[in-house]
């Protein structure tokens, strides 16, 4: 076996441990609210964020760590982000004001 093709499979390893440690978390947006009001999460897993309203929302964040816009979505509609950088993200709906909620990336 040659030097190059055990790089590789080292770097094929490392690939597949991260996949296996991503964590995906819900967060629902019912009667224009979060599900909930802060998350805590590992660097590299994904939060996925559902309609279960009856009107449009438009998730978004301005936080340097994760500036975002997952732009216009309706019912029963999901939008996934992955969050790659640590530190806290403050996530707002450009539609309706009220909507905050904080994500803490570890
Ligand atoms: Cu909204």
């Amino acid at each position: 076996m040659n030097k190059r093709l055990i790089a590789g499979m080292a770097v094929a390893t490392v690939l597949t441990a991260t996949a296996v440690y991503a964590a995906t978390s819900i967060v629902t947006m019912k009667q224009k609210t979060f599900s909930t009001m802060t998350l805590t999460i590992q660097k590299g897993d994904v939060v996925e964020f559902r309609n279960d309203d009856t009107v449009y929302h438009d998730i978004f964040s301005l936080s340097d760590n994760a500036n975002f816009d997952l732009g216009s979505f309706g019912p029963s509609e999901t939008r996934k982000i992955t969050f790659n950088t640590p530190g806290k993200v403050e996530v707002e709906c450009a539609v309706h004001k009220g909507m905050k909620m904080t994500i803490q990336v570890k």
